[in-house]
């Protein structure tokens, strides 16, 4: 195992990261930006570094400061956590040429499945099924219209460099089609400096549910079931769970088993998450593949009862996975609710601010991953997650339950969060019969009356 390691990240992913190294005996070096000086996490690494500014384009996007604070405390990996530098393959080339061990995928896989036309690609040779589209990237425009008269509106564009839903485009007829194609290449190039794009069948009303998966560096590849994330608005996931409400046995035994020949396929090491949509009539297909940790984990490891993180560790530190495929026993059920200082009744727009007052609840089964503490600030410069109130019941109904406590249980003052919307949420029939879509949120949300 590493003697010492690195931290690329803040607020709750930071501290979830030096968790596991103390679990691990790992030594941790924790970078950090002026904004969050004082952030109480910090106070648990071994040593801290200030690495710049606010603007997370001056510090924890700069990789050449990370790599430099890493050489100065002379750590042997580093791990990105989520967002940032996590999924950046220059990022994870520069640590090898430092010789530093990058704590996830090595940097080819992840710009292999970075570019989301070559992961389709990947996945047909890996016998995974793919939403019918272009087979490669769409040069000219007669080429598309041709393709979505044969396959049917309405059609989505995508950017090749894009991904969790950046740079998407409708089309419903031909007209549309044409336009949308101009824009989806403007914005694709203005957004990933990459204007190419492809051309899907759009699937209505789809249930997005993604495989946990974890590789070692020997050849060992497993997974560890579905989380579904179908509560979401905008891309932003708000509610995940796992296992899927919507799945039967056959369909999860082969949508887990699609998701490791993927990984098998792209010869991935570390954990990783294979995306998928499903539809009405329970068919699934591959859409994109994430090369990090992300930050609905923690359901996984409550229904499986391993330890992602110290996974991702003891993997980038060349240990084989001593578990098989038999040993992960999904157990109960866990949903995950996202508290952000938003205000859901103003288009969940931000609401940064003093927290005074935090009261989170507790108990077996229920986790709360934060990095908050009474006098901290949510700061407006970074994303607007305050925790993560996690619930693991031996049902799903049981889950719903307690998680309702645990809403009314938690306080968190004087900013707003989006505690109210979830406790509306959880008592929606469709939310309680595990009938929600993607568009649920968007369909389902009425603004109360101000
Ligand atoms: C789609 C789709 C429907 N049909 N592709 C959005 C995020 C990105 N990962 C892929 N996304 C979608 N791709 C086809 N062919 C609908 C979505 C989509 C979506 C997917 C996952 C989670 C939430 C979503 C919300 C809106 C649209």
């Amino acid at each position: 195992m590493f003697a010492r390691i690195l931290i690329a990240n803040r607020g709750e992913i930071a501290l979830r990261i030096l968790r596991a190294c103390r679990e691990l005996g790992v030594q941790t070096v924790c970078v950090f930006s002026e904004e969050d000086r004082h952030a109480r996490y910090l106070t648990l690494a071994d040593h801290s570094v200030c690495i710049g500014p606010a603007s997370p384009s001056q510090s924890y996007l700069r990789g050449d400061r990370i790599i430099a604070a890493a050489e100065v405390y002379n750590v042997d990996a580093i791990h990105p956590g989520y967002g940032f530098l996590a999924e950046n393959p220059q990022f994870a080339e520069q640590c090898r040429d430092s010789k530093i061990q990058f704590i996830g995928p090595d940097a080819e896989s992840m710009r292999l499945l970075g570019n989301k036309a070559e992961a389709k690609k990947l996945a047909k040779k890996a016998g995974v099924p793919t939403v019918p589209g272009s087979e490669d990237v769409i040069e000219d425009d007669e080429e598309a219209v041709t393709l979505a008269r044969k396959i049917g509106y309405p059609v989505i564009i995508k950017a090749v460099a894009g991904g969790g839903g950046r740079g998407m485009r409708v089309a419903h007829n031909e007209a549309n089609l044409r336009s949308a194609l101009y824009q989806a290449r403007m914005e694709a190039e203005a957004a990933f400096k990459d204007a190419a794009i492809y051309l899907e069948k759009m699937i209505e009303r789809p249930r997005h549910v993604e495989v946990q998966i974890m590789a070692d560096s020997k050849g060992n590849t497993l997974h560890l079931y579905e989380r579904d994330c179908s509560v979401q608005r905008r891309f932003q996931k708000l509610i995940e769970e796992s296992p899927s409400p919507a799945l039967d046995e056959r369909t999860r035994t082969e949508l887990c088993k699609a998701a490791v020949r993927l990984c098998k396929t792209a010869n991935y090491v570390n954990a990783g998450t294979v995306e998928f949509l499903v539809d009405q009539a329970h068919n699934y297909y591959f859409i994109e593949a994430n090369t990090r940790i992300q930050v609905e984990h923690p359901v996984t490891e409550m229904i499986t009862g391993h330890d992602l993180v110290q996974w991702q560790l003891r993997i980038a530190a060349g240990e084989e996975l001593t578990l098989k495929q038999r040993d992960i026993i999904v157990n109960g059920a866990a949903i995950e609710c996202r508290i952000n200082a938003e205000d859901h009744a103003e288009g969940f727009r931000p609401c940064p601010g003093p927290v005074d007052v935090l009261y989170p609840p507790g108990g077996m089964g229920i986790r709360w991953d934060s990095y908050i503490v009474p006098g901290s600030r949510i700061s407006p410069a970074y994303d607007s997650m305050i925790g993560k109130l996690i619930v693991h019941r031996p049902t799903r109904e049981q889950a719903i339950r307690t998680l309702q406590w645990c809403l009314n249980e938690l306080e968190i003052k004087p900013i707003k969060t989006t505690i109210p919307f979830h406790r509306a949420i959880l008592s929606l029939p469709e939310f309680i019969d595990g009938q929600v879509d993607t568009g649920f949120v968007e369909r389902s949300f009425i603004n109360p009356p101000k």
